[in-house]
């Protein structure tokens, strides 16, 4: 009997297939400097049993329904925003995506961002590099206290709380906002439920970590950035899409807000002459939250035990509903 085919849209370490492939014929796309052209991977995917996809890959209905043999995509991210979920569940094609392992290296990318925007880290090793430290003076480079301050959290999942253990340890008084209330009184974390709006209020930093939805699309948009205080710094480490970009530009050019970090843009990958990086007060990071090597293997792993399940007849870990 011939294997089961599973394409892998990336290329991936060989030792984490190696066990595998007694039983799996993998096929994979394997330059480094360019994702797979949607031509190719709409061929392989009518060949393959399985998909191991990423972020960047539009798993829509038009690739869907040309997946006449598909039964799994194992999406290589928590979020699932790249793939047409109704479309998947048509064609009664399982989406599987990566949560919890992921949360702790998203948080702590989360955080490392919020550290270098708020002390102008990134500001100040380019002073270095450009030959500019000649004097010493009180101010110089002199940037914004994390610990004691109120940090605000859009979208207390997984990943907010872990944001929120992380605060704790700062002495930060923690806010969030979600659709609806998680906790019944104050969490253990302390974190206190309060509206978008007064959220943006009183923040000092405000962290997205929500989903991109319909209802989350361009939720920070010039309204959200004229709620901030001038002082504040933003942060966003969940999607691009969930803020206007322009705007965001606009009360950072104009000083409406005093920074931001930003792991994610409406437009990946960004370039050098993109706007945003022409500013001091913005760190861009190039989509790394979960870019750790044990965090990247574990999320692999999770996706070829999804796999493997699903081939085996079996329920995959953790499908997307
Ligand atoms: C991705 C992410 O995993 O998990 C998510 O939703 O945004 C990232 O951690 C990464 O971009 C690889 O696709």
């Amino acid at each position: 009997m011939s294997k089961p085919i599973i394409y892998i849209t990336r290329r991936i370490p060989d030792e984490i297939i190696e066990p595998y492939r007694e039983t799996i014929d993998f096929r994979m796309w394997k330059k480094e400097d360019q994702p797979v052209p949607r031509d190719i991977l709409l061929e392989e995917v009518a060949q393959a049993d399985g998909l191991l996809c990423m972020l960047s890959d539009k798993i829509d209905k038009e690739l869907l329904s040309k997946a006449s043999k598909l039964k799994i995509a194992a999406n290589l991210a928590v979020g699932f925003d790249n793939i047409d979920i109704e479309a998947a569940k048509q064609q009664e094609i399982i989406i599987t995506n990566t949560p919890d392992v992921l949360t702790e290296t998203t948080a702590d990318l989360g955080f490392a961002l919020l550290m270098a925007t708020a002390r102008r880290i990134v500001e100040a090793e380019k002073y270095i590099q450009k030959d500019q430290w000649k004097n010493w003076s009180p101010y110089l480079l002199a940037g914004t206290d994390v610990h004691h301050k109120t940090i605000g959290i859009v979208g207390m999942g997984r990943i907010g709380e872990a944001i929120a253990r992380r605060a704790k340890g700062f002495g930060m008084s923690i806010l969030y906002h979600n659709r609806t209330r998680k906790y019944d009184s104050e969490s253990e974390l302390g974190a206190t439920y309060v509206g978008f709006d007064q959220l943006l209020d009183k923040a000092d930093f405000v962290v997205s970590v929500v989903p991109f939805t319909n209802e989350t699309n361009k939720l920070f948009d010039q309204s959200a950035f004229s709620k901030m205080k001038s002082t504040a710094i933003f942060i966003n480490i969940s999607r691009g899409a969930v803020v206007d970009e322009d705007s965001l530009l606009e009360a950072l050019k104009t000083k409406q807000i005093k920074a931001a970090g930003l792991d994610v843009f409406e437009a990946e990958p960004i370039r050098k002459s993109h706007p945003l990086l022409m500013l001091d007060n913005v760190v861009c990071l190039p989509h790394i939250g979960s870019a750790s090597e044990e965090t990247r293997t574990a999320m692999l792993q999770l996706c070829l035990d999804n796999i493997t399940s699903v081939l085996q007849g079996k329920e995959p870990k953790t499908a997307v509903k």
